[in-house]
């Protein structure tokens, strides 16, 4: 969009000059009063509004754009953990992130049927078995110590739960 309003201020830009070139040159030559005011109200405020424009950020502020077709926001972080599960643990049991990160999770199953599941954030994982993964990712929106847990059977009561802290 900004590139758009660039290109139109500067298309305006050029045509203005071309306007004063082409009255300045009809004031040399035949004196003809009401027409030449006319044209010097319509044009001033037009000028500053375009000269307003051209500063030089204008540049600099489309670059961003350019570099991030994606549409992600420039400096989101992902954090990533690997977490074993097993008959009956998560190992690491302790994750910490930071408010807005964006969290990918993948589950490794070394045995027995599990998930991963934290309420809070409406993350689960699918029911996988020995030797499969599967993976999840939320952004850590709000902070607070949440539980993360397997849902499969009495998991979860067995000790198959962990936390995962967000900060500030
Ligand atoms: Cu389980």
């Amino acid at each position: 969009m900004k590139k758009i309003i660039f290109i139109i201020a500067a298309i305006a830009i050029g045509a203005i000059i071309v306007a004063l070139l082409g009255a300045s040159v009809m004031t040399n030559a035949p004196l003809s009063l009401p027409t030449l005011p006319a044209i010097d109200i319509d044009e001033k405020p037009a000028d500053t509004d375009a000269s307003a424009d051209m500063t030089p950020e204008t540049p600099a502020a489309v670059a961003p754009v350019a570099e991030n077709p994606s549409g992600e926001a420039v400096g989101t972080v992902v954090t990533e953990f690997i977490i074993t599960g097993a008959n009956y643990s998560f190992t690491p049991s302790a994750l910490k992130v930071k408010k807005g990160d964006t969290v990918r999770i993948t589950l490794k199953n070394s045995g027995g049927l599990h998930d991963f599941v934290i309420d809070e954030f409406g993350v689960a994982t699918k029911r996988i078995n020995g030797g499969e993964e599967d993976t999840v990712t939320f952004v850590a929106d709000k902070t607070g110590t949440f539980e993360f847990y397997c849902s499969v059977g009495s998991h979860r009561q067995m000790g198959m739960k962990g936390t995962i802290t967000v900060t500030e």
